[in-house]
């Protein structure tokens, strides 16, 4: 087993160690952030040093995942560190994946969710709790479906997309990279990219 290192030390950083933790495929839980020295602790996870250390800290063997909410910063650190370390994919133990679904490297996928068989996940992107992402979707990466989310069937998303929480999108809609969908959005069209929309159903705002 090897030791795992999580990039960040917020809400999101906390959870992915604590799911971590649950599926016992790592020796050795730590953190890095940019609070070391102040902080040194997460409940009991230590942080050993800071966001800019890591390349230093990753030994040989190490896995690393970046929990960091900010899709830029985490695109720019798994870019950053991938030479040093391997990284992880964390998968919370309550979640449904289908055996034929991808879920790539970086991506953490929380309680409750679930994936359908022919959905790919790709590189750090968040599949939050409870969320619905059915069949032959694609998740672009370091996009995020945040918590009580569903995607319908074949729904294709692009990079660096935030599908805001409770959010419901039709059968086969494509939504481009860099969009944001607001909270609680009903998704009913295609959105193009850089978009922002929201309501029911969602409208450009
Ligand atoms: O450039 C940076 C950066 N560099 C280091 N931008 C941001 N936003 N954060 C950076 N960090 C580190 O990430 C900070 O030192 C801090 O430890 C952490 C951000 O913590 P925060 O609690 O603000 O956010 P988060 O990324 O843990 O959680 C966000 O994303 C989750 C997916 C929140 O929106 C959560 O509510 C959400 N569930």
């Amino acid at each position: 087993m090897s030791r795992l290192i999580i990039f960040g030390g917020g809400g999101h950083a906390t959870v992915v160690a604590d799911l971590a933790e649950l599926s016992n495929e790592w020796s050795d839980i730590a953190l890095v952030d940019d609070a070391f020295p102040v902080k040194r602790v997460v409940h009991h996870w230590p942080i050993i040093g800071k966001i800019a250390d890591a390349g230093k800290l990753l030994r040989e063997g190490d896995s690393f995942f970046v929990a960091i909410g900010d899709s830029k910063k985490r695109n720019e650190l798994i870019s950053l560190n991938s030479g040093f370390g391997n990284l992880a994919k964390i998968i919370h133990p309550s979640a449904v994946v289908s055996r034929y679904s991808v879920i790539n490297q970086g991506v953490v996928v929380m309680p409750g969710a679930v994936i359908n068989a022919g959905a790919i996940v790709s590189t750090g992107a968040i599949v939050n709790t409870g969320a619905i992402v059915e069949h032959d979707c694609l998740i672009g990466e370091y996009s995020h479906v945040c918590p009580g989310s569903s995607l319908a069937g074949s729904v294709k998303v692009g990079c660096h997309t935030w599908i805001g929480i409770g959010t419901s999108v039709k059968q086969g809609v494509t939504i481009g990279s860099n969009v944001l969908i607001g909270a609680g959005s009903v998704v009913i069209r295609d959105v193009p990219d850089d978009w922002k929309v929201a309501g029911v159903p969602a409208r450009p705002i």
